[in-house]
This record gives structure tokens, sequence and C-alpha cells, in this order.
């Protein structure tokens, strides 16, 4: 086992600074913040964060609008306090992965600052640039991901400019070779600073043809990520997790195939289970355990002899996944260990979000002006104008927005949930009082003790890590029964999915007799002929 990288035997722990911790009191998170939670995740027996950007940022999308990728954001802290959160967090075996985000920067940065002043300065060649059609329309009707069109005009250069996500964040050029060396030379100067790792941001967008309109996994991004790799990665000991809602089962080899420049890829083809085809995200669809359970073990089976899967089923984008995929009222404990269970017993590296290790879930938002998310504003009228109505896209949002992961971390029962002690700058969710970190500690059968369990068995049993994957009962509509198995050891996993109780006939193929690793409910110590599961339980046994 010791001969597997460590990103493969630690796991994740996502950070989404502007809402983990504030140590000064302006009511948004910081470095000092997250430094003095750092024993928090020691102790959950984390290997690494996921720092979401703390980059200097106007903070239009929080972060994912960069105006100086060497820089700090204020509110943040600085580049001293930086350093000591990558030193401290060292001590206790904890590596930082930083947020790479450069398929676009901030229209603040001074690049596009310049770029937009002139069409002869260097930089204006770091953007996209082109001509709009007649009658003052823009060069395509191509719609960008925050909504309205993805061109800008900007008079002083007579052009407009691609932004694919909002008018804030313009698109670079990967075309142009000196911006591609500055990437090179900005990444390099952050493992400098004795980084952990890069989680690359909208990563397959880089490779763009804009004039065939091919976005989406465009003609160049694996040689570009080759290129990244060349110039960067080769030769050094990092976690590379690339970020694609395009990547499928037929390119991820691409990416992460033997040997591929990244390590491995957040793929969406479980999220987007619960979207529409024309509505998105704001007309959710009902997903499926079996939808779910499917979609898992299609990935699962893809990568077993090739590749390595990044496991999640939140992050700073998505619902909280209790609420998605579990039960966040009378059954929320339990349903919030079944599905921890599932993840963490897969074969790749578990991601865990802040929040997630207690069971945080969304929040209601009555209106939209309950909702931050510029996505979610962005999106409105586009939405209404194609033919939504406002109750439904009111259920999208509380059921699939993205604020509900970035309401701040309930660590206590006091004012603002403990995590300011001023005014924060997101309502904390309302059910803080009785679901916190400090309550949930305390208590022996809860979240924070199942996964602090989950992450202690990960480093106590190397199948966990390297063992196969293999599928069981495939079509049970409501149990997920899979088997993890290297050389005479097999772990036998059953997942009751659902609110009620289940039957099944235990396959042969999984165990008989077995050690108890998980046991959420009754202790177990054997799977044979018809069991029943108790709602949401969720049972792993371990022989050999
Ligand atoms: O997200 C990629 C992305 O495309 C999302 O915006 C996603 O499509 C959307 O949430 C679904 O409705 C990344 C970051 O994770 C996100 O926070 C950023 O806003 C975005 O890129 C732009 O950098």
């Amino acid at each position: 086992l010791s001969d597997l990288p460590w990103w493969k035997r630690a796991t994740g722990y996502q950070i989404y600074p502007r809402s983990f911790m504030d140590s000064d009191g302006d009511g948004v998170g910081d470095i000092p913040g997250i430094v003095s939670r750092l024993d928090h995740l020691a102790d959950l027996g984390v290997g690494f964060i996921w720092l979401s950007p703390v980059y200097a940022s106007p903070q239009r999308d929080n972060g994912y609008d960069i105006s100086d990728y060497r820089a700090i954001h204020s509110e943040y802290g600085t580049l001293d306090e930086f350093d000591r959160l990558v030193a401290e967090a060292r001590d206790r075996g904890i590596g930082i992965v930083m947020d790479l985000v450069v398929n676009h920067s901030s229209s603040d940065h001074a690049w596009f600052q310049a770029a937009a002043a002139s069409r002869d300065a260097p930089e204006h060649d770091y953007y996209v640039w082109r001509q709009g059609r007649p009658g003052g329309l823009p060069p395509t009707d191509r719609q960008a991901i925050f909504g309205g069109p993805a061109w800008t005009y900007v008079g002083a250069v007579d052009a407009w400019y691609l932004h694919l996500f909002s008018p804030g964040q313009p698109d670079l050029n990967w075309d142009n070779p000196a911006l591609r060396a500055e990437i090179w030379d900005m990444m390099r100067w952050w493992i400098d600073r004795g980084i952990a790792g890069f989680r690359m941001d909208v990563i397959d967008l880089i490779g763009k043809d804009v004039d065939a309109g091919h976005f989406d996994e465009g003609p160049h991004v694996w040689d570009r990520l080759d290129e990244m790799h060349a110039q960067v990665l080769a030769g050094r000991d990092l976690l590379t997790v690339g970020e694609s809602w395009a990547v499928s089962r037929e390119t991820v080899g691409n990416y992460i195939g033997k040997p591929g420049p990244l390590a491995m890829m957040f793929h969406f083809d479980h999220v987007k289970l619960g979207w529409d085809d024309t509505f998105h995200k704001f007309r959710p669809r009902e997903v499926t355990p079996l939808m779910l359970k499917r979609e898992i073990i299609a990935w699962q089976t893809h990568l077993r002899d090739d590749g390595w899967d990044a496991l999640f089923l939140s992050n700073h984008d998505l619902p909280r996944q209790v609420s998605r995929y579990g039960d966040d009222g009378a059954d929320r404990v339990a349903s919030a260990k079944a599905l921890a269970t599932m993840l963490h017993l897969l074969r790749g590296t578990p991601f865990i979000y802040q929040g997630e290790e207690i069971g945080m879930t969304n929040f209601h938002a009555a209106s939209l002006s309950d909702v931050a998310d510029l996505e979610v504003h962005g999106q409105y009228d586009g939405m209404m104008a194609a033919g939504l109505d406002h109750a439904t896209f009111m259920d999208g949002v509380n059921l699939n927005g993205r604020d509900h992961a970035r309401t701040p971390m309930q660590w206590d029962a006091s004012a603002s949930a403990g995590f300011t002690d001023g005014v924060p700058w997101m309502t904390p969710n309302p059910n803080y009082p009785g679901l916190n970190v400090a309550r949930d500690r305390a208590d022996p059968d809860g979240l924070f003790a199942h996964y602090r369990a989950l992450t202690q068995l990960r480093r106590a049993h190397p199948l966990i890590v390297e063992g196969g994957f293999q599928a069981h009962l495939e079509d049970h509509p409501a149990v997920f029964a899979f088997t993890r198995g290297h050389r005479e050891k097999r772990l036998s996993v059953l997942v009751n999915l659902t609110g009620q109780p289940q039957s099944l006939t235990v396959p042969d193929a999984m165990c008989g007799a077995g050690k108890p690793l998980v046991c959420t409910h009754d202790t177990r110590h054997g799977l044979q002929g018809d069991v029943r599961l108790a709602p949401w339980e969720a049972v792993a046994l371990l022989r050999g």
C-alpha cells in the first residue's frame, strides 16, 4: 500500500473559505479562521484540503473571478497567513490543494484592464475578442452559463470579449503561448510555496475552438493538459483533479488514462440525473436510488482497471447531499450515514464538503431576495422567457441551488452558528441551534463519529484503497450492494438507500461470515441468505 500515491490513500475535505470560519468579525470567513479549525479536520482524519479560491478577487463569483493569481484576497488574509496555513496543516499531516481557475480571470485583472484599453497591448490577445454582427449584435448567440449573452462589447477596442460565465469572468485565450507560459509560471510559484496539488476549475474549457463553436472538451484540451504536465506537473508528487461538466466515460481516459496528464476527474453524470434537458437544475427531476446507483456503478466499472475516481456527492455548487439524496427530516442522521458509507467505500479518493461531516442541510428560500448566488439571478429572466414558471424555478432553487452549500459552517449554537462575531455575509441555516459541530461531536452516534470511523477504516484497511470493485444485485431498486476485493480479502457492502425496510437475498459472491467494519444498526457478523435491512441501514463486513 505504501507504494500507492498519498492522494489515493487520503480522504479529502473541501473548504469554501468565505463560509468556513471568520476570525476577525467582518462576517466573512478567512485564512486564520481555517487555521483555528485545523484540529477539527485532523480529528476527522482528512489528508488534504481542497481550498476553493483564496486569490485576490472582487468576489463577484466568490473568488472564481481572480484579479491577481499571486495574491491573497484581502478579506481572507495575507500571503504570510497562507504560508502559515500550509505549515500548520502540514504539521497535522494535511496538504493544501489549491483551486486553479484559469479558463477565465476577473475583468479586474491587470491583464484584462490592459487588454480592454488598447488593441496594441500585449495582453489584448490574452483574451478572446471578436467583431460583432450588424445591428449591434454580439458575434454569436451563445449564452453565458450565468445568463445573458456570452459576449460583452468594449468601446475602447471596438470589439466583444467572450465570457462563458459572467461578464466579470472574461475567458483567457489559451491559443496564446505567452498566456500559457504565464500560467505555468504561476503554478510553479504556488508549488514552491509547498502546496499539495491543484483542483482545476472547468478544465475541459481550455481547449475551445471559438469560431467552430466548440467549447466543451474542445479540440485542444488534452494537448494543453499534456503541455501543462510536461511544463509543471511531471516529476512532482502532486494531487491533480480536473473538474469537467462535459467529461464522459468515453473521454475520461484522455485526462487520466495511463499515463494521463491528471490524476482524477470530477465528473457530473450523477448530478445531471436530477436536471432537466431544457431548464437544467431549475426544473428538478426526481433521482431514484436506482438511477444514482446505476450511474455510480457505470463509472466504478469503467475506471476499475485503468484510472482512479474522485468520489463526491457534494461541493460548493451543489445542494446538500442529505437533502438531495437522503432525508433531511426525521432520518437525517441515518440517511447521511448511509450515503457516507456508500461513497467512502467505493474505489477512489473520497471528498467531504464542509458541513457534510455533521449532515448540514439545504435551507428554504421563499423568494429570490433570499438568494445570493449570481447564477440564480443571472438565469432567472432567461428561464422565464423560455417558458418556466416562477414556482417551478423556486423549487429548482430550493432543491438544486448553489447557496445551500454556502451558508456559514455551523460550529455551535451561539449567535451566527459560531461562524462569526459580526454580521455574517450570508444568513446561517436557521436549523443551526440543533445542528452544529459542537452538538454532533458530543454524540458518539453522531455523524462526525461516523465520518471519522470511515477515514480511520481507510487508513487501517488497504483493501478500501486498492481493492477492485464489483457490483451485485444491480437491478435492486433500493439497495446498493458491492464488494471490494484484493487477493484473498473481500469487503462486502450493503446500503439501503431508502427510508423503507428492504429485503434481499445475499448473492454468493458476498461474504458469509465477516468482521463488521460498519454497522449502522444491529451489529452483524455475517451476510447470508435472506436479509432484511432497516431503513437507511448500511453494513460493511470484511472477510480474510
Ligand atoms: O463550476 C463550473 C460550472 O460550470 C458551474 O458553474 C456549474 O455549471 C453550475 O454551477 C451548474 O449550474 C466552476 C466552479 O465550481 C463554480 O463555482 C464557478 O462559478 C464556475 O466554475 C466558474 O468559475
